[in-house]
């Protein structure tokens, strides 16, 4: 694709970003291909958040044209399904950013998997009640906070010592988040996008 949709989402050009939208989708661009560009657009108004070009209210903003575009995408990929099992996701605690989660959760639900979704800034102990009563074979921390990074790696051991990590796969995601960090949390993988985290985790449930 060519980088418009994301130059006119990193620009908060809402009309624009939703006609782009409507326009790719009336060429058969498949429906995570305009994600994963909408996706580089919000990377775009981070960059210029860091760089004090935005403030908060310009993050806000963002969020809000990114979800309107996501409803205009309608359905992502056909009927629902359920066969993979249960897959309890959810941002660790300390961070509120739930998109690219929903997203996750969204495209899992479309391909198979039973998805709990425990929300945002969610505890420890929610993640250890939803191992013990769904007894899933992935589960998966949502992470857009370099500072939460303590958390997930908190999270992970507290699992690990209430007996629960040995036949349980954890996989990561979230803006910052790359390889680097999946070893210092001690996951079994990082995934960059719903896409990547459909095709690891029917991987590690067969
Ligand atoms: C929108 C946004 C917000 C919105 C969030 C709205 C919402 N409901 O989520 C609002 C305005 C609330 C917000 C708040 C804040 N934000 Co903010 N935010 C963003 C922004 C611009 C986009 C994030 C996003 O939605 N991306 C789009 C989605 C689709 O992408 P994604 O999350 O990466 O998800 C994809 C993949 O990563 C993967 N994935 C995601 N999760 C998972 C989970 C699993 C298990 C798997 C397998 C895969 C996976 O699949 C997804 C779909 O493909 C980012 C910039 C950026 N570069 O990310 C900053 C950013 C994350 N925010 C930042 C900051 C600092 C904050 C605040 C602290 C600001 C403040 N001063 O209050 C607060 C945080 C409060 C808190 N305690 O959490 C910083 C973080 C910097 C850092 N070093 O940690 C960023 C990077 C901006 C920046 N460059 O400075 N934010």
């Amino acid at each position: 694709m060519s980088g418009e949709l994301a130059k006119k989402l990193g620009a908060l050009d809402e009309d624009a970003v939703l006609a782009g939208v409507q326009a790719l989708k009336e060429q058969g661009v498949p429906g995570l291909d305009i994600i994963q560009e909408l996706q580089e657009g919000m990377q775009a108004v981070g960059q210029k958040y860091e760089a004090k070009e935005y403030f908060l209210s310009e993050l806000i903003m963002s969020a809000e044209i990114f979800n309107e575009a996501i409803s205009a995408l309608g359905d992502l990929s056909g009927t629902e399904q359920s066969h993979l099992g249960n897959f309890v996701l959810g941002t660790i605690y300390g961070d509120i950013h739930d998109i690219g989660k929903n997203i996750v959760s969204t495209v899992l639900k479309c391909n198979g998997f039973n998805v709990i979704d425990l929300g945002v800034d969610v505890p420890t102990e929610k993640f250890i009640e939803g191992i013990k009563e769904y007894k899933p074979k992935v589960i998966g921390f949502s992470c857009l906070l370099t500072t939460a990074f303590d958390n997930i790696k908190a999270a992970i051991e507290e699992i690990e010592n209430a007996g629960l990590r040995n036949d349980l796969r954890i996989l990561i995601g979230g803006g910052p988040v790359d390889q680097s960090v999946c070893d210092y949390v001690k996951a079994d993988a990082v995934c960059r996008s719903a896409q990547e985290a459909v095709e690891v985790a029917q991987e590690f449930s067969v």
